[in-house]
């Protein structure tokens, strides 16, 4: 007998797993995770249809808590499996979980060519500046003079960009959340929404090894002077309305304005579309600047899955597969006497 199955959305609760958290009590990837599994159901996801492939790392141990399919792969590698997830099915909601060491350091490769590539998928780059699962070595994002395991005078590296980096390798989608802050799910929708690689750094904090670094713009009451939420059409404007930013078009570069009774006159307006601006925003100095947040640049452009398949298609148009012929192809030989007796 045939039966009507009544299909509901999921709820959040759809997307948790019966597998015991492993993160250490007080770390921002819990927010992270709520945020993600809060934003599933928005966005029409479906367990069967979505998978999170992870690297290595704390951040990495994600896929085990979400209910969709996951691979927990190995050390920077997270681009290549997905890459062959998105082209053996190009229909599957393709997440990608990292972090800074991961993305950065071992998965920097890997990492530049999915960008530039732009596979149809979401990177969520969990930025804690710091090796979490390795027991705090510095990371290829942490700040110059950190001191950790592996820098015990301090570090001497200029750090990485996250966000610079992206925009650098060609990508199409750059964005950046705080762990804990109530707009992720936004940054996230929107991220999924873009057809391409949607890069996302969000600010992780790691209670053990490196508490509170963020805190210049995530504690209260920095947060309302240093936050600058970046919206498409809107003047890019913080501290309540008080600052704004604004472009000397003699030298192209940002400058801080104050706005007298919110008059943002003179002041940029954001366009998700204005590579330049983005670039820009990225590259803000924080202390003299805001901390640039939410959608930082939106462009779409063709997907590396759809051009692949699209070619592969039109190059079999009225073929056979021939896997015999092909494998005798060319140079080939038959081995007809056992080699001599050593
Ligand atoms: C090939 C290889 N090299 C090194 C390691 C050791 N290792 C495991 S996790 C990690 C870094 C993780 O840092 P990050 O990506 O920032 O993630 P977090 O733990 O902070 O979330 C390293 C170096 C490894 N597992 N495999
Ligand atoms: S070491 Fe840091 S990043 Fe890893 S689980 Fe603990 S708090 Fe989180």
């Amino acid at each position: 007998m045939n039966e009507l199955t009544t299909i509901r959305p999921s709820t959040p609760k759809d997307w948790e797993t019966d597998q015991e958290v492993r993160w250490c009590p007080g770390c921002g990837d819990y927010a992270i995770l709520k945020a993600v599994q809060r934003t599933m159901p928005e966005i029409g996801g479906t367990p069967e249809n979505t998978v999170f492939v992870s690297g290595i790392g704390c951040s990495s141990r994600f896929p085990y808590y979400m209910e969709t399919y996951g691979f927990h792969t190995i050390h920077g590698r997270a681009p290549a499996v997905a890459t062959g997830v998105k082209l053996a099915n190009p229909e599957l909601d393709v997440w990608i979980i990292t972090g800074d060491g991961d993305a950065l350091s071992i998965g920097g490769n890997h990492t530049m060519h999915l960008l530039r590539r732009n596979l149809n998928c979401q990177v969520l780059l969990f930025n804690n500046e710091i090796y979490g699962l390795t027991k705090g070595q510095y990371s290829p994002t942490s700040r110059e003079g950190t001191r950790s395991p592996s820098t015990p005078f301090g570090s001497v590296d200029h750090p990485a960009k996250p966000c610079a980096f992206a925009l650098g390798s060609g990508a199409r989608f750059v964005a950046r959340g705080i762990d804990v802050h109530k707009r992720l799910p936004e940054v996230l929708k929107a991220a999924h929404a873009h057809q391409g690689t949607g890069f996302v750094e969000i600010f992780q904090n790691c209670i053990v090894y490196n508490d509170d670094v963020f805190e210049p713009f995530t504690a209260k009451p920095n947060a309302v002077l240093n936050q600058l939420w970046a919206e498409h059409g809107k003047p890019l404007v913080f501290a309540n309305g008080a600052k704004g930013l604004s472009l000397d078009t003699t030298t192209l570069t940002l400058k801080v304005v104050d706005l007298v009774d919110g008059d943002t006159t003179g002041v940029l307006v954001h366009d998700v579309r204005n590579r330049m601006i983005a670039h820009l925003l990225v590259e803000m100095p924080f202390g003299p600047f805001p901390m640039a947040l939410g959608v930082l640049y939106d462009d779409p452009a063709p997907t590396f899955e759809s051009a692949l398949l699209a070619q592969n298609k039109a190059a079999a148009e009225g073929k056979t597969a021939d896997l015999q012929k092909l494998v005798s192809k060319g140079q080939t030989w038959m081995v007809d006497k056992a080699p001599h007796a050593i």
